[in-house]
Formats: structure tokens, C-alpha cells, sequence
């Protein structure tokens, strides 16, 4: 259903990028990014587009990573994780992300559709390594249509560590942006999901993170003001509570070529980056996307400069 909303439209001429940036890669379409910087290594972890050309739907079975030390060449380190590897599970390797928990291991939260629990809902694999092997780390979803104040749709978690240890996580679609927060063990609720208020044309793919005490959400938003009908643009807000509420900040990347887009916000060795997918790569489409990445800049009021994309 999710697809078929973005199945069809047009890119007006005032709002297409110019060009777009190089994919990470063009062995496989990537999608979804989530960023992780562990040592010297900045890691992307993605969702894989296995559409056929010309299809109008999601095709997604597994998790990529893919790693780079300069932040502009990547290497691919395979499928680290699929839906097979969450037995309660049945399709759609959705958006993800990973984070580290305070025992050093790697959690792994991922959208994914489950075998009778609910659709879409959000699970959680361990690793400990950036790089796995991961397995399932609580034998159900961490998430689930019968979790109370769920939202419309369970798909793409975002999981932020704050510097005094808490936890949270943010997910949702359809205009249903949730959070909650997480004990300690990374894999259980701590508390009531809630509704964070401010975050103004939601729908979906947020990005939590922290700079200069400042919290910072961005997210894809499809409103008329700043995308075509079906497509996104990435809006963000700030607030000075992790759960809100929030101030709606503006635009930090326009639409794209393809009809979805998510973001990932990290500092890389002093360089900021706004990582994100579109339809550009060879034989791309909105079912076919890849991951691609550009520099972001920041003004001294500690608003985001909008990320002019590339040619890479
Ligand atoms: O890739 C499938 C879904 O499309 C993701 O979960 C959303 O963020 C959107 O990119």
C-alpha cells in the first residue's frame, strides 16, 4: 500500500536536482541508509532493491553494510542481514539502523513485515562487530501493531543514545511519528510510546542526532511545499528535550529522483554528510534505488545550509 502511493509522479522542473550524486555503489540498488562511525570507519547500512526493472513495488529481502575511511569510497561487505534471520518474520527488509549499546555490542533495528504478528513492525538483531554476524535479539518484535499508541505503520526506527546514557527510539509513517524510550539492554521499552509534538508534515524515515546540545530530527515529509505529489523532501526540526517538543527548522534536501527518500546526518572525521537514496544510478527507479551521499554544511545559528547534491 505504502508503495503504491508512490508509485506515479512527476518530477516539476523547479524542484529536480540538477544531477545527482554517485551511488555508493552500482553493483546492486541500495536504499534507506542508517550511518554508524565506530573507530576510523564510517559504516552505512541499507536496505536492497531487487525490483525488476520497470516494477511497481518494493522487492526487499536483506540488509547491506558497506564501510569507507574517507568518506567518498565504499566497500561492500555483503548482506549481514535478512528477513530469514527473524523466524517470526515474513517480507519487506525495510528501513533500518544500528546503534551501540553500553555492552559494546551492535544493535541492529530494522522494519520488516511480520508472519503473523502484525505488518510492519520493528525487530532487532545483536552483533559484536559493526560488521556481525547478527542474530535476532529478542525472538519478536520490539514493536508490533498490538504495541499500545503504535503507529499507523512500524517501520523505520531511528535509535539515538543521549550523553547520559538513555536511550530512545523514534519510528512511524503515515503522519504517526512515535518514540519511546529503551532500557539499558537496547532490546525492551522503557516506559509509554509517545506522540512527539511539533514534527510538522511527518511521514516517515526519521534520523536522530545530537550536535552542540541541540537535538536534531530530520525526516522525509511529502507536503506541497516542498515536493511533488507521492514524492519527498527531507524537512528537519530541533528541540532541547529528546522527546520534544519540536520546532519544524525547515528543508535540509530537496526532493530526489526517486518518490522516497531517508536520511542519515553524521560527522565523519570533521566532515558533516547528509546521506541519502534517489532513482540515479543506471537503470534506477523508484523501486530501484541507490544510496548516495553529499557533504552538509552548518550556519552559525545551528541551522542546516540545504545539501546541494553532486554529480560525485
Ligand atoms: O524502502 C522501503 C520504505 O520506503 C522505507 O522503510 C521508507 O523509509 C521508504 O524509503
Amino acid at each position: 500500500a505504502l508503495a503504491a502511493l508512490f508509485a506515479v509522479a512527476l518530477l516539476p522542473a523547479l524542484a529536480a536536482p540538477a544531477s545527482a550524486a554517485a551511488p555508493i555503489t552500482t553493483s546492486i540498488y541500495t536504499a534507506d541508509p542508517a550511518a554508524l562511525v565506530a573507530g576510523d570507519t564510517l559504516y552505512l547500512y541499507t536496505g536492497r532493491d531487487e525490483a525488476q526493472a520497470g516494477g511497481t513495488n518494493f522487492v526487499m529481502r536483506d540488509w547491506h553494510v558497506f564501510s569507507s575511511t574517507d568518506g567518498t569510497s565504499f566497500t561492500g561487505h555483503g548482506a549481514r542481514l535478512s528477513v530469514s534471520s527473524f523466524p517470526w518474520a515474513g517480507a519487506d527488509a525495510w528501513a533500518s539502523e544500528v546503534e551501540r549499546g553500553a555492552d559494546g555490542r551492535y544493535y541492529w533495528y530494522v522494519s520488516v513485515n511480520g508472519n503473523g504478528p502484525g505488518w510492519m513492525n520493528i525487530g532487532v538483531a545483536v552483533g559484536d562487530s559493526p560488521l556481525g554476524p547478527f542474530t535476532d535479539a529478542k525472538g519478536g518484535p520490539l514493536i508490533s501493531d498490538s504495541t499500545p499508541n503504535s503507529s499507523p505503520l512500524n517501520i523505520d526506527p531511528t535509535v539515538f543514545t543521549d550523553d547520559d546514557g538513555q536511550v530512545y527510539m523514534y519510528w512511524g509513517s503515515y503522519y504517526g511519528l512515535r518514540a519511546a524510550k529503551l532500557r539499558p539492554d537496547m532490546v525492551t521499552l522503557d516506559g509509554p510510546v509517545v506522540t512527539p509534538q511539533g514534527v510538522s508534515n511527518f511521514w516517515e524515515a526519521p534520523w536522530m542526532f545530537k550536535r552542540n546540545g541541540t537535538y536534531y530530527l530530520a525526516y522525509a515529509a511529502n507536503d506541497s511545499g516542498c515536493s511533488a505529489p507521492n514524492y519527498a523532501c527531507i524537512r528537519y526540526a530541533t528541540a532541547s528535550n529528546p522527546l520534544g517538543p519540536w520546532t519544524h527548522r525547515g528543508v535540509v534536501l530537496d526532493q530526489v529522483s526517486s518518490t522516497t527518500n531517508h536520511p542519515a546526518i553524521i560527522e565523519f572525521k570533521g566532515q558533516w554528510y547528509m546521506v541519502y537514496h534517489n532513482a540515479g544510478a543506471p537503470g534506477g527507479g523508484n523501486f530501484r534505488r541507490s544510496v548516495t551521499l553529499d557533504k552538509l554544511y552548518w550556519n552559525a545559528d545551528g541551522t542546516m545550509q540545504k545539501v546541494v547534491q553532486t554529480t560525485g
